[in-house]
């Protein structure tokens, strides 16, 4: 070999490692890919409810230890379930959720201690300075029981009306207006280290005069030293109830008062890319308030709902990724999904650019394929171009020589993995105006694609 050659070849090789490190410089593969570490980027935790009883289903137990790292229990913290009678705990099924937890390194919330619905029999036919104590003893028994292992706690649940700007009636507020102050005092002499929150629904809305109640008092506490931490927006939206565009002024305002926010019992029900959109939107809003520290959605796949006709969540029945996931995940990680997986294997030989299909012409689109291989597998990068009109969706088909097979994919969704692969956009790139172009990539094994790629505009 000619040192001219040698030094050629030398520099292509040293251009391909540089490529190659893009990909390893990444900021942390994991961080992109999934809720929980997208959100963990930015100092968040991405959470869901979790039923004990769904703990041995292989399919949603594998989603949750995937995507989530905090957990909130669906029913089996609630008054009801942790004191069926007065003075008889039961732990078993909270706990159940909380080891689950534990061994995964994931957080829990606490929900919820003091609430009118949910209650036992016996505290039902309760009412006064009985009741208080009750409510009291249940606060201090079970806040105590997990110091240490709930890291925020759900302490009030629900204690204003839905219209009015007042409190519900209940046989909690009918023991005097300060029961609430109360649960937050003991709670806060249970456990010291928990997070300790006011959570409802319907306070979403900066200019409902709910919204406003639960402020007024959240800043009461604040100004006379009640021990409040956070507030808990459930945010359980659907048309009746719809995502605000003031919410973001709604996060704000609470977290100026000097308390964080989460948005505790997400859901959203609709489909498609309407449903994905506000998910994107709520997410944006807490990414752009420091104080909001989290999100929790209220279940995982949409039939785990308690709405599941609203098809609320994020995975569908069968445990996919809906759209609402995607718009979700990209909202996290600030408006794009970088690549997944950086190759395990260095280039070993140049990389190569042939254009493999004509520039655009007329309407529709076109893709072209830029290959960097090595000996055992592949990256490619392909270009979508639009034509002489805009593009809303589009679709791309490449032949993969046979042996070889896509095993991650970047910027677009991939039907099969070998033979002819389809990929299609995602949420945030479908639309490509007249001439322009997105960039989207797969990783493989084998040989990658030489054939002349199909793309079909939408
Ligand atoms: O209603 C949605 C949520 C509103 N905010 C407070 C949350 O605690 C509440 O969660 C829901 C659960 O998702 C449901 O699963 O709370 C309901 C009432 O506590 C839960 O429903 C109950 C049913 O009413 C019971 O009949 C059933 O035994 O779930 C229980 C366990 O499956």
């Amino acid at each position: 070999m000619s040192k001219r050659l040698r030094t050629t070849l030398a520099l292509i090789a040293a251009g391909a490692a540089a490529g190659s490190l893009t990909l390893f410089m990444a900021p942390s593969a994991d961080a992109a890919t999934t809720l929980g570490a997208s959100a963990a980027a930015s100092g968040r935790y991405f959470g869901t409810a979790v039923a004990a009883n769904k703990l041995s289903d292989s399919t949603y137990v594998g989603i949750l230890n995937r995507e989530f790292n905090s957990v909130t229990p669906e029913n089996e913290m609630k008054i009801d379930a942790t004191e069926p009678q007065q003075n008889q705990f039961t732990f078993t099924n909270a706990d159940r959720i909380v080891n689950h937890a534990a061994a995964q390194g994931m957080k829990v919330r606490g929900h919820t201690l003091a609430w009118h619905s949910q209650q036992p029999g016996w505290m039902q036919s309760m009412e006064g300075s009985a009741l208080r104590s009750a409510m009291l003893n249940h606060v201090t028994r079970v806040a105590t029981y997990y110091k240490g292992k709930v890291v925020t706690w759900d302490v009030v649940n629900e204690a204003f009306a839905d219209s009015g700007g007042g409190r519900r009636d209940s046989n909690l507020q009918r023991t005097g207006n300060d029961w609430i102050e109360a649960a937050f005092r003991a709670a806060r002499a249970a456990d010291p280290g928990a997070k300790l929150c006011y959570n409802d629904y319907n306070i979403d809305n900066w200019t409902w005069a709910k919204t406003q109640a639960v402020y007024t008092m959240v800043r009461d506490f604040k100004s006379r030293g009640v021990p409040i931490d956070c507030v808990g927006l459930q945010s359980h939206f659907n048309s009746g109830s719809p995502y605000p565009g003031n919410y973001r002024t709604t996060l704000e305002s609470f977290a100026a008062l000097g308390v964080d926010v989460q948005i505790t019992e997400l859901d959203i029900e609709g489909s498609g890319q309407t449903q994905a959109t506000t998910y994107g939107n709520v997410v944006k809003d807490c990414l752009a308030v420091a104080r909001c520290n989290g999100i929790t959605v209220w279940g995982i796949r949409d039939s785990d709902s308690w709405r599941a006709s609203g098809t609320p969540l994020l995975f569908d029945g069968s445990g996919n990724k809906k759209a609402a996931y995607t718009a979700t995940l990209d909202a996290l990680n600030g408006g794009t999904t970088p690549p997944t997986t950086p190759p395990t294997t260095p280039p070993t030989t140049p990389p190569t650019t042939p254009p493999t299909s004509p520039p655009p012409t007329g309407t529709g689109c076109s893709a072209t394929v830029t290959l960097n291989s090595w000996n055992t597998g592949f990256t490619a990068t392909v270009r979508v171009t639009a034509g002489a009109t805009q593009v809303n969706g589009w679709a791309v088909t490449l032949t993969l020589p046979s042996g070889a097979a896509v095993t991650n994919t970047w910027n677009a969704q991939n039907t099969g993995t070998t033979g002819a692969v389809r990929f299609a956009n995602v949420s945030y790139n479908g639309r490509i105006s007249a001439g322009s172009s997105t960039e989207f990539g797969f990783q493989g094994t084998g040989t990658g694609p030489t054939a002349t790629p199909t793309c079909v505009a939408s």
